[in-house]
């Protein structure tokens, strides 16, 4: 029996838009060939089983009579059951939680090419194919993309000379200097095992007693209690490859190398109290944010940077070993040079086919990169083949098409789990003649030499002296913030401080952090119900400009998130001038109402709404707009939801712009933006004139104009405006 094709529906979701198109053509487009060969197109096909057997109904069990038992001779209930039991591998171990995008990566011109034999990185004219997978470390799969925690930045090159694997970081410097501590700290942040909690976070016991025990977790975890731990976007943080590694030239000659990513859109961080809504209004905010701006063709993009050491300055910084992972080297002692830029345009397929089975490795290094002796690289060399085997099933797990190089594979490893390739001939062993020698050996020019460093050294267990200091690279960092960075350093302390629940560890901690600066042990004590410590050592005063993200370029509003709220009797012509301004500059706008549907303006034309209030929240947007018009000022002073909306865009430090009759809506929210004989209750009503710490306001009656468009663009451009009193806030 054949059964008729049933009638194709068009591919609406998978279209691409023709922006897109275009540039995954002159970019990214080797290994775009390369997987269309593995593509399944499900257009106009019929359902068959995996041995290709058409299939004439997929809903009901083959049974014996309507109401019998089902036959054991049913391969298609059989093998659909079998599969679906089957759909979960395991989990990565850390950075479980990912999200990927393709994307291209092309060299700014040839300056590196005094330094490496990369092609990729010396040939301006190449844009290499690459895949990015961002992640967090500590919660599993499903969960929340913004805890407080390390975010991975893992970028697969899939160079001409084979892959390379740039595995890193959004923070500089690791927790532990070498790998063999790797599973105590992972445990220790991890949920606990005898509950399975807390998930997606490290204010817990465990992980604040590993942290006091190990000192020399001290500059991480600084980093970790400050912004940079709850990322705006992955569109919007700073990467980093940790280590040193080495680049090496046609000649053999080496010169020590640490990358940089910067962010072209800015670096810029959620408040904590932020980060903690958003995990429950939607947990998936940076997967969903990344999706939607590739997209919408407005592409994530990133600079390379290197700093470049030569080989005879190794030990030319004070007090910084470059083999130890938990320092980093000043941008003032080392500038970072641009290199290339990278470019995230376009979006995975299939989530499991490509994010999930990705698999990532430190020791993916081709021609012209090399390793150091890092203890902490050296493990990670054979960590992450290691859990590969596991994850992906077995030692085949190259041939996945996310992870085939493109450049060719020729090599006598054979079966296996999972063997899809059909090697032909018997030569399978080297040296061979039935093979006719092949594949043979290449000369020394296009294979990877390791760089021939000179090792001598007792065999022991001991750190290097040159890794002892633990506190400096700290209280550098702390040096280095502006007063609110600070003041929200001091917070994730008091919180993470105050989810434990052993007093010793408290106190432990808060002497530790004496040793990195007084005045910041201090407050972090008054915190957490523990005594302020003596003076342990001098702050040493310096710092570095470059580790602020205050210090960071702004970068453009393009894809940032800017919420209008409106009710019927809007003033329309001010919403139009605001959107269609913020728009052309690349803002995504959108029309809040108190319902789903339209608005009525007050000039009886009607606006669609994007969406209800209640099925979004502040917390999901950059910006805020009250709108103006009596009518819709009063819907919304009288909404609960909407004042919240506002006070706590307000509490988040976001820009807020205040047009006409929409005052009234703001008054309601009692923000300390009026002069205080004007704050509600009192009679004058004179609005703010101006832009002050990210308001903008338009007296009613007043045009919208280009200039006020622009000053809110400027606020919304600077991300947070931390100066506002927002403390007596409620929200
Ligand atoms: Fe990883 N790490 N790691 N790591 N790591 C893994 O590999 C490991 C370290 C990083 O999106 C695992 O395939 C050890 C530093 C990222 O797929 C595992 C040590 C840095 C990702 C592993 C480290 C990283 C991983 C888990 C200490 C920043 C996600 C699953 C010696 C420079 C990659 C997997 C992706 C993933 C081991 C330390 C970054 C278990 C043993 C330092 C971004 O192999």
């Amino acid at each position: 029996m054949t059964a008729k094709p049933k009638k194709a529906t068009p591919a609406k979701k998978n279209s691409k838009p023709a922006a897109k198109k275009a540039v995954a053509a002159s970019g990214g487009d080797l290994k775009e060939t390369q997987l269309r060969a593995h593509r399944i197109d499900k257009q106009d096909t019929v359902l068959t089983t995996d041995q290709g057997i058409v299939v004439d109904d997929t809903d009901n069990a083959l049974r014996a009579g309507p109401r019998g038992p089902n036959l054991l001779e049913d391969f298609h209930l059989r093998e659909k059951i079998m599969r679906f039991d089957h759909e979960r591998i395991p989990e990565r171990v850390v950075h479980a939680r990912g999200s990927g995008a393709h994307g291209f990566f092309q060299p700014y011109g040839n300056e590196l090419a005094a330094y490496t034999k990369a092609d990729f990185l010396i040939d301006p004219s190449v844009q290499t194919p690459v895949f990015v997978r961002f992640s967090t470390v500590q919660g599993s799969r499903g969960s929340t993309d913004t805890p407080r925690d390390v975010r991975g930045f893992a970028v697969k090159f899939y160079t001409q000379q084979g892959n390379f694997d740039l595995v890193g970081n959004n923070m500089p410097v690791f927790f532990i200097q070498d790998g063999i501590k790797f599973p105590d700290i992972i445990h220790a942040v991890k949920p606990e095992p005898h509950h399975e909690m807390p998930q997606a976070a490290s204010a817990h016991d465990s992980f604040w007693d590993f942290v006091t025990q190990q000192p020399e977790t001290m500059h991480h975890v600084i980093w970790l209690m400050s912004d940079r731990a709850i990322p705006r976007s992955f569109r919007t943080m700073q990467g980093f490859g940790v280590h040193t590694f080495r680049l090496v030239d046609g000649g053999g000659k080496s010169t020590f190398v640490k990358f940089h990513w910067k962010p072209v859109a800015g670096t810029h961080s959620l408040v904590w109290d932020e980060a903690q809504k958003i995990s429950g209004k939607d947990p998936d905010f940076n997967r969903r944010d990344l999706w939607e701006s590739i997209e919408s063709g407005a592409y994530p993009e990133y600079e390379l940077g290197v700093q470049l050491i030569a080989e005879e300055d190794e030990f030319a910084f004070d007090g910084i070993d470059l083999l130890d992972a938990t320092k980093l080297i000043p941008e003032e002692l080392v500038p970072v040079t641009p290199v290339g830029r990278m470019v995230l345009n376009r979006n995975p397929d299939n989530f499991f086919a490509e994010t999930e089975q990705i698999a990532f490795s430190v020791g993916n290094v081709v021609p012209g990169i090399d390793f150091t002796n890092d203890p902490l690289m050296q493990a990670r060399l054979f960590s992450y083949l290691d859990t590969q085997l596991t994850r992906l099933g077995g030692p085949n797990f190259a041939q996945i098409p996310i992870n085939q190089p493109v450049a060719p594979v020729r090599h006598h490893q054979q079966d296996g789990f999972h063997q899809h390739a059909i090697p032909l001939g018997e030569g399978n062993y080297h040296p061979n003649t039935t093979g006719g020698g092949c594949p043979f050996i290449a000369g020394a020019d296009n294979a990877f030499k390791h760089f021939p460093q000179e090792v001598d050294g007792v065999k022991l267990r001991k750190r290097a002296e040159t890794f002892a200091d633990h506190y400096s690279q700290a209280t550098l960092f702390w040096n280095s913030m502006s007063a609110w960075e600070k003041e929200h350093i001091v917070a994730a302390y008091r919180f993470e401080l105050g989810k434990v629940t052993r007093m010793p560890i408290r106190e432990l901690m808060v002497e530790h952090l004496a040793r990195i600066d007084h005045s910041l042990a201090v407050s972090v004590a008054a915190g957490v119900g523990v005594a302020a410590p003596a003076k342990a050592v001098k702050n040493h005063g310096r710092f570095s400009a470059a580790l602020s993200q205050d210090q960071q370029p702004p970068g453009p509003i393009t894809g940032r998130k800017v919420a209008v709220l409106v009710a019927d009797g809007v003033e329309a012509t001010g919403v139009k001038a605001i959107q269609e301004g913020l728009a052309a500059q690349g803002a995504v706008v959108e029309l809040l109402g108190l319902v789903d549907g339209i608005v009525k303006a007050a000039s009886g034309k009607t606006l669609p709404v994007d969406r209800a209030m209640n099925t979004v929240s502040s917390v999901l947007y950059d910006a805020v707009v009250v709108a103006g018009g009596t009518e819709s000022a009063d819907a919304l002073a009288d909404d609960g939801y909407a004042v919240h909306f506002i006070a706590e865009t307000y509490k988040h430090a976001k820009p807020l712009a205040i047009l006409g009759e929409g005052e009234q809506v703001v008054r309601q929210a009692r923000l300390p933006i009026f002069e205080a004989s004007d704050r509600p209750g009192k009679k004058a009503s004179k609005p703010m004139a101006g832009a002050l710490d990210g308001v903008v306001a338009v007296k009613a009656g007043q045009k919208v104009t280009k200039a006020v468009v622009e000053q809110f663009a400027e606020a919304i451009a600077a991300h947070r405006h931390f100066d506002r009193p927002v403390n007596g806030i409620a929200a």
